[in-house]
């Protein structure tokens, strides 16, 4: 599902992006501190989002690996900067899972360090083609959300803004959200001016979001 604005995908772009991301992934490296990061490797995206919106399980769900990245239905189960490569095989590209933000629960000290950590990370890395902030369909956008939004836009990172769960909510509701999350992102400097719905559950908007990745990395390389 895409927004009116979306561009499509050809089927020859759909079948390359499938094929940029057939190799088998590995976890390479786990971060907690911003001074820990590893050797950049030529191009990063990262997979931000409240805790429990889904970026672990939309990892999996691109790699079409089940436990690449470990999910679980308490928030809070990514506590550090993930790093995943396809080690061996095409190296070119590195997806980062990220701790989430905005959830209280896990006590005020690792709140925030996560926050500065997911901060520093995103401002800072020189390889960071693009970010994917990640918004449950069936909450839109938040506050928090808007302060990772800010940061990416005062630091002029590029960042495309995903639906997950889309699956959660009705057929109907999927354009609507879709279309009211542009109109939030639109006049923002840094956001990519088209939003995705996926369901990793369902597999809803994978192959687009591939796609869109691969474009991303084909631009910009
Ligand atoms: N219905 C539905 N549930 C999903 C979908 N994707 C993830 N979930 C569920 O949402 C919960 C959180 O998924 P995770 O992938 O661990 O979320 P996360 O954003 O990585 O969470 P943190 O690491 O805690 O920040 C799990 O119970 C998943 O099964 C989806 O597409 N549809
Ligand atoms: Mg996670």
């Amino acid at each position: 599902m895409t927004t009116s604005t979306t561009t499509p995908f050809t089927e020859d772009e759909i079948e390359s992006a499938r094929k940029l991301f057939e190799g088998p992934w590995d976890f390479v490296w786990a971060s907690t501190r911003i001074d820990d990061l590893p050797p950049m490797v030529g191009q990063e995206i990262a997979f931000a989002g409240r805790s429990n919106v889904g970026k672990s399980s939309l990892i999996n769900g691109l790699t079409r690996r089940n436990a690449l990245a470990r999910t679980s239905h308490t928030p809070g189960r990514t506590q550090q900067l993930n790093f995943f490569r396809q080690v061996g095989h095409d190296e070119r590209l590195t997806i980062v899972d990220m701790p989430g933000y905005g959830y209280a629960a896990v006590g005020k000290d690792k709140v925030a360090a996560w926050t500065r950590l997911i901060h520093d990370y995103l401002r800072g890395r020189a390889n960071l083609m693009r970010v994917y902030v990640l918004i449950d369909a069936r909450h839109g956008i938040k506050d928090v959300d808007g302060a990772v939004l800010e940061t990416l836009d005062k630091a002029a990172v590029s960042y495309q803004v995903v639906l997950t769960k889309g699956d959660a909510i009705k057929k109907s509701d999927q354009q609507f959200m879709a279309e009211a999350t542009y109109d939030e992102i639109k006049r923002r400097p840094a956001a990519f001016p088209e939003v995705l719905l996926t369901s990793s559950e369902k597999g809803l908007g994978i192959p687009e979001l591939r796609a869109a990745i691969a474009r991303v990395l084909a631009e910009k390389s």
